[in-house]
């Protein structure tokens, strides 16, 4: 049979394999995640963009697993039969017991194809099969935990699917993080013939422990890891999770920071660290980042005209737009430390007085019962306000051009008629509000207990007039079909100004990297993945647009302009999965997969060169190496006590806005 090659290349140009291909027509690749279709974190964004490259690679025979939710088929799905008999029968053997699945391909860049398990229609099985998990591995999944539960339904109809597949052609099967842990489980249990691959996105362990304020990074030899699990009462989805990692053939996480967390927490060392990109070419047009900026900015602003309606007393050509996104995890995502460095910024902006105003979004999802009627209600006034301005203006048209006819200038006083004067007051009646802005666009679920809005009220950031930093929580992520803000991400991110992402937990984290090929800039931390990974790869950080030490009050103080990287390039990370592949494949099945590779692809020790087509960052940014320079000694460093004079004698403070990115 025809073999397409796959020859691996190392981060230094070197190739990996000597010649070796592996028989990718031979092969299925299955990649199996909840999140695949299913938007809840980071984990969709990696499945998502790495679509199209290992579609070219693998052509029609990849097929990416995951849960069936009606809403996401209709609006993502386009469905059709699958065109692989052996897939065709295996489906078939589900559907004939009752069990619904389905096929289509992902309308996403790549169009792969998905089967989806619909994981109610199997529900009738799940005391039993709970009973087959427990005498195969002695793990017991409470009922009162749903997601741990549709975990094991959503793993055993994806090991029976691979029972029905049976063993021909070869299957590498990929699951991502521990609700697909089950699946994996079965399917070595039962002895099926496939070679696997486990990537942890986060440990779960890790994730609930940093989620509790503690040092865990300087801890992690010392805790003890069942006692963690049990107090938080995860201990079952914990069992799942390692036997997962246990199980597979290959290891795999996306950081070197979770590679030595896995270590502790699962107590495996991952085979292969593979870290995550984004599809560039989709980011590439650089010269349309300004045009873009300001179209998008302009989408942010017209609704912000509207939540702020009656409280327009800032001028929207002066505000700049940050945000913080990603799974609502509230200090594991640095939303606290975010919260307190607003109130200190709104404090400063306001010593100051600083015309800047600063708007920021935080898009996180929440349980919520839709928007709320005040947020609502200030979209329907401004678009009765741009009805009612354009009716006058119409009209005001009219009069105008049929007295310039006659060869008249019209008496400007009396061209608006006592009804146009009318209906504009009326407009302007319907801006009157007696409450501020909201802080949320939604009806929360958990007000009182919701983490943002109880430190939003500690802080008292509430959108006074006074106030110079407004919040605006967003508890759904965005969607171009949204009645209140009808943006997509991508749209929302190149509309703001500022990216903020000060996690204390985050494996890898996309969003830096996603705000720096949008031409955004954004601030994270070394101790999130990615963070991590610049500041170990990069040789100068700033000739990609990457700054250290950048405090809120210093950004809208000076002007910052970012370039394009090209560093977290998906392809360039491939090279990574292939390896996971090759290796899997090799302990799978030793006897047909013997290639030995020269050596894995190392991201240790590397270090990406300037860039050799993107111009360093202008001058005016704020610092031009990521060294500690003489320029910034002889900066006047900040003093409150001088500050505070200052602002007595009334003298302005040595900072000017300067461009922001547009
Ligand atoms: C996880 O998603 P999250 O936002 O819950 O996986 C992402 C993809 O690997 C990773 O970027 C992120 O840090 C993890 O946290």
């Amino acid at each position: 049979p025809l073999t397409r090659s796959l020859s691996m290349t190392s981060l230094s140009g070197l190739p990996l394999w000597d010649e070796e291909d592996l028989p990718v027509d031979d092969l299925l690749l299955f990649e199996v995640a909840w999140e695949v279709t299913n938007k809840v974190g980071g984990i969709y964004t990696v499945i998502q963009t790495k679509a199209k490259i290992t579609v070219d690679e693998w052509g029609e025979n990849l097929f990416m697993m995951g849960p069936y939710y009606e809403h996401n088929f209709n609006t993502q799905v386009e469905q059709c039969e699958p065109p692989n008999p052996a897939i065709k029968k295996a489906m078939g053997a589900l559907i004939d017991n009752g069990c619904l699945v389905y096929f289509g391909r992902w309308l996403i860049e790549g169009s792969p194809y998905v089967i989806l398990f619909d994981t109610g229609s199997a529900a009738w099985n799940l005391d039993r099969w709970k009973g087959d998990l427990w005498d195969t591995c002695g793990i017991g999944l409470p009922a009162h935990d749903r997601e741990a539960n549709d975990s094991l339904l959503f793993g055993s109809m994806v090991a029976w699917f691979f029972k029905e597949l049976g063993d021909s052609p070869n299957v590498l099967a990929h699951f991502h993080e521990w609700q697909v842990g089950a699946g994996l489980i079965l399917c070595r249990s039962r002895k099926i013939p496939l070679a696997t691959i486990f990537t942890t996105h986060a440990t779960l362990l890790g994730r609930y422990i940093c989620a509790g304020n503690v040092d865990f990074y300087n801890n992690l030899d010392k805790f003890n890891i069942d006692q963690e699990a049990g107090e938080r009462q995860i201990y079952h989805r914990y069992c799942l999770e390692r036997a997962a990692v246990h199980c597979a053939h290959v290891f795999t996480t996306v950081s070197q920071i979770t590679a030595v967390e896995a270590n502790h927490m699962l107590h495996r060392k991952p085979d292969v660290v593979t870290p995550n990109g984004l599809n560039i070419k989709k980011f590439s047009a650089m010269h349309e980042f300004q045009n873009l900026h300001s179209t998008n900015k302009g989408q942010i602003q017209e609704f912000i005209r509207g939540h702020f309606y009656g409280h327009l007393d800032f001028n929207l050509e002066k505000t700049l737009f940050f945000f913080i996104a990603g799974r609502y995890e509230f200090s594991n995502k640095g939303v606290d430390i975010f919260l307190e460095s607003l109130s200190r910024l709104n404090y400063l902006l306001r010593v100051h007085k600083n015309d800047v105003t600063v708007v920021v979004f935080f898009i996180m999802p929440a349980k919520t019962n839709n928007f709320n009627v005040e947020t609502l209600k200030g979209q329907a006034v401004r678009k009765q306000l741009w009805d009612t301005a354009h009716t006058v203006k119409d009209k005001f048209g009219k009069r105008l051009y049929e007295a310039l006819l006659k060869g008249d200038i019209p008496d400007m006083n009396t061209i608006l008629d006592r009804d146009d004067f009318t209906i504009m007051k009326r407009a302007i009646y319907a801006t009157q509000r007696h409450t501020l802005p909201p802080v949320t666009t939604h009806n929360m679920l958990d007000d009182t207990s919701d983490p943002i809005l109880a430190n939003v009220r500690r802080i008292g950031l509430f959108n006074a007039r006074t106030d110079r930093v407004k919040v605006l929580f967003h508890p759904e992520f965005l969607s171009s079909t949204s009645p209140l803000l009808p943006m997509d991400y991508e749209e929302f991110v190149r509309g703001c100004h500022l990216g903020v992402f000060p996690s204390y937990y985050e494996p890898w984290g996309y969003t830096p990297g996603e705000c720096t090929v949008m031409g955004i800039p954004s601030v994270t931390t070394n101790l999130s993945g990615f963070g991590c990974f610049m500041e170990e790869h990069v040789s100068d950080p700033t000739a990609y647009g990457m700054y250290v030490h950048i405090d809120l009050f210093t950004f809208i103080t000076k002007s910052l302009c970012f370039t394009c990287g090209s560093i977290d390039s998906v392809d360039l990370c491939l090279q990574f999965y292939m390896h996971a592949r090759s290796l899997a494949l090799r302990r799978a099945f030793p006897d047909k997969f013997k290639m030995e590779p020269l050596a894995p692809p190392q991201t240790e020790g590397f270090r990406y060169p300037r860039p050799g087509s993107v111009p360093p960052s202008p001058s005016a940014s704020v610092h031009s190496t990521p060294h500690h320079s003489d320029e910034e000694d002889d900066e006047e460093p900040y003093d409150e006590d001088k500050e505070a004079e200052r602002d007595r004698q009334n003298i302005k403070a040595p900072f000017t806005l300067g461009a922001t990115p547009e």
